[in-house]
């Protein structure tokens, strides 16, 4: 090995050789409001591993972390791994059943909770045996112990030495379905995705400030907001609550972020506020990145026209760490997720692991340098996902004669009317080109003769009224092909989702 491979190593330790120490990294914009240079990460993540050390832990034990965007998620993650134990960040957002099956499944000996998350959380660790310490980030309840009692007067440690294949930490997905699985990821995947998206795709840069709804937790957040900007000295700016349209307004005209980065609930939202209000606020942002779900063309093209600046739309995965497929800055057709990130191959394939022709539908494989080890826990799940350097993603996509890809739909959700495919997210985008209709989704359904049509169901913008369900019919049936248009339409005041914003149209099927 040549030099320590320790992620912390480089996303940390270099920036004090480099000159950065007083270089602000992160900065709240809620809360405390408090900011943490580059020296400050430097010496707290160090002495957070010493903690850890004298505490008795070791290596590759797991440290879970259900700890809100705030400035001790990046020293307790980095920290983590500075002294070779394996940081666990979960979904701020789950029940005290799902926190009690993934603590159990994770064997964490060590669970870093925000107080703001403690009363959830309480219960999940009621039966468990594997934890030896619950460290509480502010008032420490009883059983427990504080952050800043553990941390204090812990002796500061050198990063240790860590291979780039070692593991480094672990991420739970819970997908669109199912439990969440432990997906595991390595040293050398953190500086693979900042290497490839951040530089070569977003085009990050020292002198940028990063703001990402998606939370750190999230695949996505983790590289916009840590892995990304502190691949090249930039500062992000932190914000632990909900986002909301008027709470991305202030902190736009407040923090003056030149990166964005939303998702499409988000962008939809803001984007409707905006033009209800008539105006866009005093703002920086050079470039705006969307993943978690394919972004309709229809707010890709109303956002720019807003905001004066591209959504770069790319699509990825927790088993991919980042974005692999994705339009650039300067060539972007919304409605696609454009073409592979440089350092990623992606295939189409059918259900006989063919190549499927340009124009056709088959399910999304890709490989490159940052997928993951594999799932803790579930070998056969490994087994079908990672298939030697190729993941398979679940995602079913179109390739038009551009080379760009189209996203069709997840590929549980795809479904046959007449014998054709129809790619519910076609259908999603035709209905929110109608007036009035703020967001769409649609699953299939069996009509009185078994067969089966598409049902949708439609959140209207803030004050619209609600249209005849026939007029959206016709007007799907106008845009995109007689066979494809809802034949049932549901007015719902909002869409389930997962916590990252993806659709969970399997909840919609079974209430269908
Ligand atoms: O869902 C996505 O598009 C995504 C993007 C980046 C990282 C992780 C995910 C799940």
């Amino acid at each position: 090995m040549s030099g320590n491979e320790n992620a912390a190593v480089y996303f940390v330790d270099r920036h004090i050789s480099e000159g950065r120490a007083d270089k602000v990294a992160f900065r709240e914009a809620d809360g405390a409001r408090r900011s943490l240079t580059y020296g400050q990460l430097a010496e707290e993540t160090a002495r957070f591993g010493g903690a850890l050390l004298r505490h008795g832990v070791r290596r590759e034990e797991r440290i879970a972390m259900i700890v809100r965007d705030q400035i001790e998620f990046p020293v307790v993650f980095w920290g983590a791994m500075k002294a070779g134990a394996i940081p666990v960040p979960l979904n701020t957002l789950l029940s005290a059943p799902v926190y009690e099956a993934i603590l159990s499944d994770s064997r964490a000996s060590i669970l870093v909770v925000s107080e703001q998350l403690w009363e959830t959380v309480k219960p999940a660790i009621a039966d468990n045996t594997a934890l030896r310490a619950v460290l509480v980030i502010g008032d420490a309840p009883e059983g427990t112990e504080s952050y800043t009692t553990f941390t204090k007067g812990a002796e500061p440690i050198e990063t240790v030495d860590a291979h780039g294949d070692e593991l480094a930490f672990w991420l739970y997905s819970s997908g669109s379905t199912g439990t969440p699985k432990g997906v595991r990821h390595v040293h050398s995947s953190l500086k693979a995705t900042a290497d490839t998206f951040g530089a070569q795709v977003l085009g990050i840069r020292e002198d940028d400030t990063v703001f990402s709804v998606a939370k750190m937790f999230f695949a996505y957040g983790l590289g916009n907001a840590m892995s990304f900007p502190m691949s090249v000295g930039a500062t992000t700016v932190i914000f632990g609550g909900r986002p909301t349209p008027d709470g991305v307004f202030e902190i736009m005209a407040r923090e003056k972020p030149s990166v964005f980065c939303g998702v499409p609930t988000l962008f939809a939202a803001v984007v409707a506020e905006q033009e209800a209000k008539g105006d866009a606020p005093d703002h920086a942002i050079r470039i705006s990145t969307s993943a978690g779900e394919a972004l309709p063309r229809e707010i890709g093209e109303r956002w720019e026209k807003l905001w004066g600046c591209e959504i770069i739309d790319g699509v990825g995965s927790t088993e991919m760490l980042h974005i692999f497929l994705s339009n650039r800055p300067g060539d972007i057709a919304y409605g696609t997720s454009g073409r592979a990130v440089p350092g990623y191959e992606v295939r189409l394939v059918d259900e006989h692991d063919e190549d499927v022709p340009e124009g056709e539908v088959g399910e999304l494989l890709v490989r490159g340098p940052s997928s993951a080890e594999g799932y803790w826990n579930r070998r056969h799940k490994s087994q079908s996902t990672f298939e030697g350097h190729w993941t398979r993603t679940g995602d079913k996509y179109e390739r038009d004669a551009e080379g760009r890809y189209i996203y069709c739909g997840r590929t549980d959700d795809m479904f046959k009317v007449s014998g054709i495919w129809v790619s519910p997210f076609e259908v999603e985008q035709a209905l929110i080109e109608f007036p009035g209709v703020l967001e769409a989704a649609v699953v299939a359904r069996r009509d009185d003769e078994d067969l089966v049509k598409p049902a949708a169901f439609i959140v209207m913008k803030e004050g619209a009224t609600a249209p005849d369900g026939q007029a959206l019919k016709d007007f799907v049936k106008d845009k995109i092909g007689m066979w494809k248009y809802p034949r049932w339409v549901s007015f719902v005041e909002e869409l389930p989702k997962t916590a990252t914003g993806k659709i969970q149209r399997f909840k919609l099927r079974d209430s269908a």
